[in-house]
């Protein structure tokens, strides 16, 4: 049970004044997460100058993905490792554009940070919706030398996630694992205030997501799935369905937490060894936490992702999410396969 809060509470009273079951917020995650929200709100400035400032574009230089960088894809996690370095409790962070992980300090303390510092690159140009996503887990042995090792935890273990998205409104998601609430970026007070406590995701939609252009690459389960939504009233699903893709699964999956849906981003065979697009330390694991948290799903096909014991810091994973009923009958679609 969590207490509930006033409206238009700011994010450093809120992280004071959260309760789940009576618990407060521990003071070192409390420092973390007003640290990596107060440098979001930096960010979401820097993506709102954009053109003016000239951070559009190519950086020029290849991530650990090999994925050309745009410049703000540099700034940002420039600007994402330097606003967490003063957080005593913080032992290291893992983020999309490095190849390993950083210790921060000594690399001792209670949590370990991951990131995509800002997912939607493609986005970035064309003033589309792009945004932040995060993990936080707690270090294994707050005293121990930091290691990749620490960081390989199922999705479940995490203590927050989250993501922030730059979008017409700049709008945080957060979940301490006793639900989700929602907080906007006020202009006045240039402070994250409460906007919705306790988001929950319809468990029935009429809206999925997918890049239907990868149609022909998919496996039969997704495309049996996606061809009785195209159906329509006058298929087995009896009624119509509705189609988005953004491109950022940051905006995707803020419309899914805000009025239901699918996303989905599956495996298909263009690189049949590559068992899907998103990563799963700071992609999926972080926004099937805050799925599961507001009562949807997150499954790679047959598996709940919030389970799988990661083997490598930048590993990809298949990903179907959103409202349960629709995650139930792709999980019964690859189960039947
Ligand atoms: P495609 C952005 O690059 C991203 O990682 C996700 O945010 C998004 O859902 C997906 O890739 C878009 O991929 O192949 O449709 O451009």
């Amino acid at each position: 049970m969590t207490k509930p809060i006033q409206l238009k509470t700011s994010f450093r009273h809120y992280v004071r004044e959260f309760q789940s079951h009576g618990t407060p917020v521990p003071s070192g995650l409390q420092e973390l997460l007003v640290l990596l929200t107060d440098t979001c709100i930096t960010l979401s400035n820097e993506v709102a100058q954009g053109a003016l400032i000239g951070i559009l574009g190519s950086a020029g230089t290849g991530n650990v993905q090999g994925e050309v960088q745009q410049k703000l894809d540099v700034i940002a996690n420039d600007l994402l490792i330097a606003g967490v370095q003063s957080c005593q409790s913080l032992a290291g962070i893992a983020s999309e554009e490095i190849e390993e992980p950083l210790p921060v300090g000594k690399g001792l303390g209670d949590y370990l940070l991951l990131f995509d510092p800002l997912d939607g690159s493609s986005n970035i140009d064309v003033n589309v919706s792009i945004g932040t996503i995060f993990s936080i887990l707690k270090k294994p042995d707050p005293n121990a030398l930091l290691t990749t090792a620490d960081f390989l935890q199922a999705g479940r273990t995490q203590v927050a996630a989250g993501y922030v998205v730059y979008g017409p409104q700049t709008t945080l998601a957060l979940s301490l694992g006793a639900g989700v609430d929602l907080f906007a970026l006020d202009a006045v007070s240039g402070e994250f205030l409460l906007i919705k406590q306790g988001v929950r995701i319809s468990e029935s939609t009429s809206e999925f997501a997918i890049n239907m252009s990868n149609m022909r690459h998919w496996a039969a389960p997704v495309k049996r799935y996606v061809d009785e939504c195209l159906a329509g009233s006058g298929g087995v699903r009896q009624k119509d369905f509705n189609m988005r893709w953004i491109a950022s699964m940051v905006a995707d999956v803020h419309r899914v937490l805000s009025r239901g849906g699918v996303f989905m981003y599956p495996w298909d065979q263009r690189d049949p060894k590559k068992p899907g697009k998103l990563r799963l330390m700071y992609e999926a694991n972080p926004m099937g936490f805050l799925v599961e948290q507001a009562g949807g799903e997150i499954i790679n096909g047959v598996d709940a992702i919030l389970d799988l014991q990661p083997q490598a810091l930048h590993e990809r994973v298949s990903v179907m999410l959103g409202s349960k009923d629709e995650v139930n009958l792709l999980r019964k679609y690859h189960t039947q396969s």
